[in-house]
């Protein structure tokens, strides 16, 4: 039988609703829970997290949510105001956050906190403490909770712990900025397994180690640390690929991509969460420069951008929403016509059923991060792309980019160079597009998010 497994999170995989001061609690759909969630009900097990705010809640309504959560069984961690400012918004996204990403220039001038980051990482350790039982397995999720791991050895020295990073592990001339470093890289060796994207985050890792604390990993990337033996391994995240391809044949879909694309007309396809590492202001300066060097697409194409707000209590994810606002709002007047518009700007997040029509309507799909750890969009494109249309037009930047060869990959920094492949998109001739595609959806489909946590999970239990 499989051990039962405690899963940790920032956040839960929930949404909490409050109306008229009664609260509904719904399991979120995609990315990471539509992976994680299969484990957590086969194992009988718990998920320890944050739930999001429940301000405007009495007593009685704050005991129904909590009843609720347990019935799903989360374990729920309530950060007050100030946590949410300090451990969230300023340590995590407003510094862990731009570290991992390369951005030293988005931090502060003045950084502190580490304090309060310490003690929240502290609560989410003693949550799992309180609930943990002999023969769990642990697993611990991403940057905001790099402590948990070696808070978690001190409580319960005999615990299975895995953690995976989402997000880049950055070269380490950068991550040495951070003068949190070592006990950030000890938070980590806590665990018994670290697993990271791709190889080359995971090569960052071995060099922090290296120079941090003198460490060499051997061929199996196998570390000894405090008398036990910890595993670094690279287990790139999928999607659920079989659901994509399914959804993306239902009669909803398939009407809302006519409504979509207009006859004539060329589709080119953006989707992200508003922020800046996913280069969305150089991704619109390449359209303009393709709708300048090469006029024949003018009426002719367009962009349909969906920016998902996003942390906007940040202040650099303020800035970056009023440049992208800016940026649309000028290349709109400088070429739109009568009867065309060559970017139609989307700031909302947008219902499943649209985001796959989006997929399947895209002639080409443009997903051009300056850095990022993986980027589930590319791969949800490949998923849905059950005609073996459309061509993916990828940042060599993002982590996906390591498994997928058959997107055409660019660098996002060169923008007259991802125009000019942008333009090679539109032109690309029938048959090659097609074999690319069954390439980009064979891996895709193979993959998938499922395969992701069995592997680390399988890994985790047999190391016992
Ligand atoms: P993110 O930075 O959030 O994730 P990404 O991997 O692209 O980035 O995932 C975004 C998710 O949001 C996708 O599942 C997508 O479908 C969904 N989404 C985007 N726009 C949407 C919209 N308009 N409406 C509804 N849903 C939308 C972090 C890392 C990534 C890593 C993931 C998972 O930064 O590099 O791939 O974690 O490990």
């Amino acid at each position: 039988m499989d051990p039962r497994l405690i899963l940790v999170s920032n956040r839960l995989p929930v949404t909490v609703r409050v109306k008229d001061g009664r609260a509904t609690v719904r399991q979120s759909v995609g990315g990471l829970s539509s992976g994680l969630r299969a484990p957590h009900e086969r194992s009988g097990g718990l998920w320890v997290g944050w739930p999001g705010g429940l301000d405007g809640l009495d007593q009685d309504a704050r005991r129904d949510v909590d009843r609720q959560l347990e019935k799903l069984r989360t374990v729920p961690i309530q950060l007050d105001a100030l946590e949410v400012a300090v451990f969230y918004e300023r340590i995590s996204n407003a510094v862990l956050w731009p570290i991992c990403h390369d951005r030293i220039d988005r931090l502060p001038l003045r950084v502190d906190g580490w304090d309060v980051y310490e003690s929240v990482n502290a609560r989410y350790a003693d949550a799992v403490a309180e609930h943990y039982r002999p023969g769990d397995v642990i697993w611990v999720h991403d940057y905001q909770l790099l402590r948990v791991p070696a808070l978690l050895r001190q409580r319960i020295p005999e615990a299975r712990i895995g953690f995976f990073l989402h997000i880049p592990f950055p070269n380490p001339e950068i991550f040495f900025t951070l003068p949190t470093r070592h006990s950030l890289v000890e938070g980590v060796m806590g665990a018994d397994l670290v697993g990271f994207q791709t190889r080359r985050f995971l090569g960052h890792f071995r060099a922090a180690l290296r120079r941090l604390f003198s460490l060499e990993a051997s061929v199996e990337s196998v570390v000894p640390w405090g008398g036990r033996q910890v595993r670094l391994g690279v287990f790139p995240i999928g999607v659920d690929a079989a659901d994509f391809s399914r959804r993306a044949e239902t009669s909803a879909v398939k009407a809302k991509v006519v409504e979509y694309r207009a006859p004539g007309q060329r589709l080119l396809v953006g989707v992200d969460r508003l922020d800046y590492t996913k280069g969305i202001p150089r991704r619109l300066l390449a359209v303009e420069r393709l709708l300048t060097v090469h006029p024949e697409w003018r009426e002719r194409v367009r962009l349909i951008q969906v920016a998902v707000p996003s942390r906007d209590r940040v202040d650099a994810y303020r800035r970056i929403r009023r440049e992208v606002d800016a940026l649309v709002g000028r290349i709109n007047g400088a070429f739109a016509t009568p009867t065309w518009t060559p970017i139609h700007y989307i700031y909302r997040s947008v219902p499943s059923d649209v985001l796959l029509a989006l997929y399947r309507a895209a002639d080409v799909m443009l997903v051009t991060p300056l850095r990022d750890g993986m980027n589930l969009v590319a791969k949800e494109f490949a998923a849905s792309r059950v005609d073996e249309e459309g061509v993916l037009v990828l940042s060599e930047f993002a982590g996906a980019a390591e498994e997928l060869p058959d997107a055409l990959l660019v660098n996002p920094y060169d923008v007259d160079g991802t125009a000019e492949e942008i333009h090679r998109a539109l032109t690309m001739e029938g048959a090659v597009r097609q074999r690319r595609m069954r390439a980009l959806r064979a891996t895709v489909l193979e993959h998938d998010v499922h395969r992701w946590s069995t592997s680390i999970l399988d890994m985790l239990v047999a190391g016992a």
